[in-house]
């Protein structure tokens, strides 16, 4: 499962860009997970994007995953769902999604990624790294220690979401990072592909240098 570069949509940040020509784009800059966000949409709506974003990302080679909402993730073939601390818990989403199915989680102290762990985790997702203005209820930034310490808790991978950009994506890197999740710095960019490119690079490099590609 490679989430080096894990780009989670919004539509309210991507300056009238539809989820569809932002992920296209965030795509062909080399995303190689897709998260579909999207908090208003009705339920026939968000199935029918799901299943469109589906097409994009199998022909790209990327993952597909959507939030909240295990549902969903199932009926549009999707690679798997995400979840906060409020939404179903991994252990009962576990029951009703196929054991193929990636779930991942929202984790904000490392006793949240153990357990994550022990109900069957994909993945974690420390929330936030960095104080960020993209969601409204994310609380203070995590900071890089806990993040060093969560990837040594936890044998699942750990990515980073919050206020993650070019300047501090490689840090998020050396603290041991597998990938980092982003908002702003790719959906609301002007160059969604040059963006998601330059993020990737950066990810890459710092695994090279610290022998972890
Ligand atoms: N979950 C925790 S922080 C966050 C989400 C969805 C927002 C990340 O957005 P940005 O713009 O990359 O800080
Ligand atoms: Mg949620």
């Amino acid at each position: 499962m490679r989430l080096d570069l894990y780009v989670v949509t919004d539509r309210k940040q991507a300056k009238g860009r539809s989820h569809h020509e932002v992920v296209e784009m965030a795509l062909a800059g080399g995303a190689d997970v897709i998260q579909l966000r999207d908090k208003d949409m009705d339920d026939r709506g968000l199935l029918a994007l799901a299943s469109d974003l589906r097409e994009l990302t199998a022909r790209m080679g990327a993952l597909l995953i959507v939030n909240d909402r295990p549902d969903i993730a199932l009926a549009s073939n999707a690679d798997g769902v995400h979840l906060g601390q409020d939404d179903m818990p991994v252990a009962a989403v576990r029951r009703i999604l196929p054991p193929s199915m990636i779930v991942g989680a929202s984790v904000g102290t490392v006793s949240e990624a153990v357990r994550a762990e022990e109900e069957g985790a994909s993945y974690v997702a420390l929330s936030p790294v960095f104080s960020t203005g993209s969601k409204d209820d994310a609380g203070p930034g995590r900071g890089l220690e806990m993040l060093s310490r969560m990837k040594d808790a936890v044998s699942i991978p750990v990515v980073a979401i919050g206020g993650i950009d070019g300047s501090n994506a490689a840090s998020v890197i050396e603290a041991g990072a597998d990938g980092i999740a982003v908002i702003s710095a790719v959906v609301s960019q002007d160059d969604i592909e040059a963006s998601a490119r330059s993020l990737r690079q950066i990810v890459a490099e710092a695994k090279r240098r610290a022998g972890r590609s």
